[in-house]
């Protein structure tokens, strides 16, 4: 049976449309999903939003609609951005479904059964925006005087009763989890801010709220609603069906990656596997904490008037470009700056003039000068090293680099390779050989055929439409896309023998314009 494969991005919180940064992380996320499909494993993704908590019941108020009306307008647009985007997931999970209050109620009850939640008092600098108290130590002062959180975000001292998780038990175990497990929190640099950060002590953590009610009711007390991260980190279990021992569960999980954002990685890699161990539940294999997305070095923000809706991106450029742009333009782990320039720049130079110009090239000869149909012919050395160059990067260079979220470096392998295609084309030139050497052309172009194949099947995780039609162009049916199919070189002659003649291609890379009011 395939090796199954879990992995998550972090929930959304549906207080506004959604922006680039949620569309980025998702797609990258899709891209891992479709990768391990290839790859022959058995795959959940799972994604969502997360409903509850202060952020959402006073956008709502300040909207003058409740909590409830404000999570259904908004998560809508999640759901139809990602249908847009081509993202494969399995679940799209929100947090004020009742399976997940019942399976948060569980969690806590298993936590509390173990003597590590207790009702005491709290005062402390909280920040409404990022859900989340602070120690005085981290705040710094804003321009007019004020405090501000480590996310430059305001800070209010806040006094309530509260219930508290024993969070300081779970030091030792934490840092044995980081130290035997290296690889938990990626990249290295965002491991070592954990380590850091646990190894400087921790505070227990107010875990519930009196102050409003727009959340999960603290089982026993319910006047008490749960702090929202611990009801928004509960979703990963949510969904495979907690706390019923589904097989679902003994299947997936632990999760083999949580992919979130670089300003969540302390909830991710700290609160929640102290949560996870006091309740009995296995911790996560890893936790991946991504770059920022900014818009020409910029965060998006309404007051500088430089929100971009994604959804129109992806309807101005196309789905397949903006998804290779985002993956292909920046290294995952780092922040990375974006302009509708780069992406109709990054399109115009990889996707139209290198790839789609090799596909479209190559098919329209054999479609014109050999009626479209293949034959079996004998490569020379010239034509194996080319196919050994093509097939390196892609069964070798492009999997090793995806496995380890290097997105951008194994997109770079696939391109090199591309440009060997091409120079192999005008080295070979194949519409001269028609006239000087017909033989050889038609070893030239099945050759090419060849390598279009394996370059079209590595990049599918990627643009998964372009790469599908090039792939119907081919022959290739649906049952011979896997990874493992990379390795199958007959195929090629199966593909002979059935008989199969190719039809007039049509191009599948468009060059993209600037729009108008782009131009500078
Ligand atoms: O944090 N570039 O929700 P969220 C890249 N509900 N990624 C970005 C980004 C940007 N400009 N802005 C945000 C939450 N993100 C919580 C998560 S999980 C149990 C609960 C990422 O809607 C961010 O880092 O603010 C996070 O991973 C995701 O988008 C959702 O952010």
């Amino acid at each position: 049976m395939a090796d199954p494969y879990y992995i998550t991005t972090a929930i959304h919180y549906p207080n506004g449309k959604p922006h680039i940064g949620h569309a980025y992380e998702t797609i990258a996320a899709d891209v891992m999903a479709r990768f391990q499909r290839l790859q022959g494993r058995e795959v959940r993704f799972q994604t969502g939003t997360d409903e509850h908590g202060l952020k959402m019941a006073q956008k709502a108020r300040d909207l003058g609609v409740t909590p409830r009306e404000l999570a259904d307008e908004m998560s809508g647009y999640f759901r139809a951005l990602f249908d847009k985007l081509d993202i494969s997931y399995d679940r799209f999970i929100r947090t004020t479904e009742d399976e997940h209050h019942r399976a948060s109620q569980a969690i806590w009850q298993a936590m509390e059964a173990n003597g590590d939640l207790y009702l005491d008092r709290y005062e402390g600098w909280y920040s409404i925006r990022d859900e989340a108290y602070y120690d005085e130590s981290e705040l710094t002062d804003g321009e007019g005087g004020e405090k501000l959180s480590p996310q430059g975000t305001p800070v209010e001292w806040t006094v309530e009763e509260s219930w508290f998780f024993r969070l300081s038990k779970y030091q030792d175990p934490l840092l044995a989890l980081y130290r035997g497990n290296p690889d938990f929190i990626q990249p290295d640099s965002r491991r070592n801010e954990v380590v850091r950060f646990v190894e400087g002590g921790l505070r227990d953590l107010s875990v519930s709220r009196t102050s409003f009610d727009w959340g999960v009711k603290v089982p026993g007390h319910e006047d008490h609603v749960m702090y929202v991260w611990v009801d928004a980190l509960t979703n990963y279990i949510t969904g495979l069906g907690y706390p019923d021992q589904t097989e679902m569960m003994a299947k997936f999980w632990p999760a083999d990656l949580h992919l979130i954002g670089k300003d969540i990685v302390r909830f991710h890699a700290v609160y929640w596997p102290a949560f996870l161990m006091s309740a009995g539940i296995a911790v996560p294999k890893k936790v991946y904490g991504h770059g920022f997305l900014l818009n020409r070095g910029q965060k998006e923000s309404k007051s500088l008037g430089n929100v971009t809706d994604p959804a129109e991106l992806a309807d101005r450029f196309g789905v397949d470009p903006l998804r290779y742009f985002l993956l292909r333009e920046f290294s995952f782990g780092q922040d990375g700056s974006y302009s509708q320039e780069a992406i109709v720049n990054r399109n115009n130079a990889e996707l139209a003039n290198s790839f789609g110009n090799l596909a479209q090239r190559v098919l329209s000869m054999i479609y014109k000068n050999l009626k479209g149909r293949l034959e079996r012919v004998e490569a020379t050395e010239q034509d194996i090293n080319l196919i050994a160059t093509v097939a390196d990067a892609c069964r070798t260079e492009l999997p090793r680099a995806f496995e380890k979220l290097a997105f951008s470096e194994g997109i770079e392998a696939w391109m090199r390779a591309v440009y060997a295609c091409n120079q192999y084309v005008d080295e070979q030139a194949p519409w001269a050989l028609r006239k000087t050497d017909p033989e050889r052309m038609k070893v030239v172009l099945y050759t090419l055929f060849l390598v279009i194949r394996d370059l079209a099947i590595a990049i599918q995780p990627v643009i998964p439409q372009k790469a599908g039609a090039l792939l119907d162009q081919l022959g290739v049916t649906a049952e011979q896309r896997s990874y493992a199919d990379l390795e199958d070189v007959d195929w090629y002659l199966r593909l002979v023998d059935s008989g199969f003649s190719l039809d007039k291609p049509e191009g599948l890379f468009p060059r993209l314009e600037l729009p108008e009011e782009e131009r500078t």
